[in-house]
């Protein structure tokens, strides 16, 4: 078994109780990804893992702006902003990774969303589209040029580090059965994922790295 070249990075996303079926914004199946995950690991010679990680009144939580019900939106900085329902706390439940997931090949965990007034998608910058994570410079400076992304959700955490990976200059793969997306309104994930390859992203599956 050859490991993926030797500047490849595995991201995995979120893979957080929260966005897994019995938590608080869940992922359709989002729990489906954690088996497909831990076998492809093996196959990467670097893992890095993100964590959605939100403080109590974070912008992006409904119960944060009164009046306002999850999945409502509302216009932050001039984007549309959608409000979720509290999740990812750090020192919650929600907020740990899935207990099957194999945390032993994690090198580096970034965390995410933490600063209260801005909401953060993708694992590379925050939502401001120019507050780093620090994901760009470790993975530069360990010469990856390339990345697999898996996780929740596909259109959002992942479709956002996509975009951005790609605008990085990274060669950006995502594993398409090592993800869930909550695709509301219907369709919406698919459009979002066309774009994407529109750009030069790969969608590939588990088997295209395990054969
Ligand atoms: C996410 C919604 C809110 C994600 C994070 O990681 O996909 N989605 N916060
Ligand atoms: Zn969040």
């Amino acid at each position: 078994m050859n490991k993926v070249g030797g500047k490849s990075v595995l991201i995995v996303t979120d893979v957080q109780n929260d966005f897994c079926p019995g938590g608080s914004l869940p992922v359709p199946r989002g729990d489906e990804v954690v088996p497909v995950i831990n076998g492809l690991m093996g196959r990467f010679e670097v893992v890095v893992a993100s964590q959605d990680w939100h403080p109590i009144g974070h912008i992006s939580f409904a119960s944060t702006h009164s009046g306002r019900q999850p999945f409502d939106t509302i216009q932050l900085m001039g984007e549309e902003q959608i409000l979720w329902p509290d999740h990812c706390v750090p020192g919650t439940a929600g907020a740990e990774f899935h207990r099957d997931l194999d945390i032993k090949p994690i090198v580096l965990i970034v965390r995410k969303g933490w600063h209260k007034g801005v909401d953060s998608y993708s694992t590379f910058f925050e939502n401001d589209r120019r507050t780093p994570t620090g994901l760009d410079s470790y993975l530069k400076g360990l010469g990856i040029l390339k990345v697999y992304l898996t996780g929740l959700a596909q259109d959002f955490c992942v479709y956002y580090s996509a975009k951005d990976a790609l605008h990085l200059g990274f060669e950006t793969c995502v594993i398409e059965d090592a993800t869930r997306g909550l695709d509301q309104p219907p369709g919406s994930l698919e459009k979002k994922m066309r774009e994407l390859a529109a750009l030069g992203l790969y969608l590939i599956r588990s088997d295209d790295l395990l054969t």
